[in-house]
């Protein structure tokens, strides 16, 4: 049987791709990833249709196109490359891609296609860590090092959430003026922090890559590394939203859950980001951000 966000049946005319990428080459710690977006959207039809800030109804005025949830090829590199396609398919129909991961590498995908349509890209990456080193475990391509890979390819990033850095990661932020709001800052430096997200984004098409990480492990479990003190609910939406009223995001994705069967808590947090992607692209379309 076919799964769909929400159950719903598929609507050509839908404005958001939801794309599924069970991909775990490169996870280092706790594995189970690949199970995420399948999970992810199967618990997605237990929620509300309606949205409870802004009284939309995303499935209904905007529209999700769930792509199937297949298997990618065995190899990274072709994985990627499987990936990258099947976004920039969606961005041909003019659909605001979501990738469904998987663990992190997958933006790398994500990126590479969304760039090849706007040059300038930013990107706000959400996330407890940096994913900055340059190899990790002896290669180039995988979760730890994505970011280096992204910022490789020209694109400017905001990390917002970090919480946990080598001393390797140090250095590289260091020299390369790396943009980056600690977790500590979102709690104590508000006011600070969203206006330095607006300066940065400011009418820019950004890319949203956000680790479910980000989110405080007290909140949502279900993840590879649970760092504590992270961000809470209404926190990661104010910035989210922020960045859509700033700023013209153009796609992204949602990385690293790790289903925790019997009790899905973090696939739900997971399948209502995805709503709330909806509701504030659709928000954005009616002036109301
Ligand atoms: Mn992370």
């Amino acid at each position: 049987m076919e799964i769909t966000f929400l159950g719903l049946p598929n609507n050509s005319k839908a404005g958001v791709a939801l794309i599924p990428a069970p991909f775990e080459f490169t996870t280092s710690w706790q594995k189970g990833t690949s199970l995420a977006p399948i999970e992810v959207l199967k618990v997605s039809p237990n929620m509300e249709f309606l949205d409870e800030e802004f009284f939309l109804e995303p499935a209904k005025e905007l529209g999700f196109f769930t792509y199937p949830c297949e298997e990618l090829p065995f190899n990274l590199e072709d994985a990627l490359k499987t990936l990258e396609k099947k976004v920039l398919d969606a961005l041909k129909e003019s659909r605001f891609p979501i990738i469904i991961g998987g663990e992190h590498t997958v933006s790398l995908a994500g990126v590479k296609a969304v760039k090849t349509l706007y040059p300038e890209l930013k990107l706000l990456h959400f996330d407890a860590h940096l994913d900055l080193r340059d190899e990790y475990l002896g290669t180039r391509i995988n979760h730890a090092t994505v970011m280096r890979r992204i910022k490789e390819l020209g694109v400017e990033i905001l990390s917002i959430g970090i919480r946990s850095i080598s001393s390797e990661e140090l250095e590289y932020i260091k020299n390369t003026n790396h943009s980056v709001i600690w977790a500590w800052q979102v709690f104590k430096e508000r006011e600070k922090v969203l206006k330095k997200i607006t300066e940065f984004f400011s009418d820019a098409k950004v890319y949203v890559s956000l680790d479910i990480d980000v989110i405080d492990p007290g909140l949502a479990p279900g993840t590879g590394t649970p760092e504590p003190g992270g961000l809470n609910w209404w926190d990661l939406l104010d910035i989210l939203k922020l960045v859509f009223k700033v700023a013209q995001p153009v796609g992204g994705d949602i990385v690293e859950v790790k289903p925790s069967i019997g009790e899905p808590i973090t696939e739900y947090i997971a399948s209502k980001l995805v709503f709330k992607f909806g509701t504030y692209i659709l928000a954005k379309k009616r002036g109301l951000l």
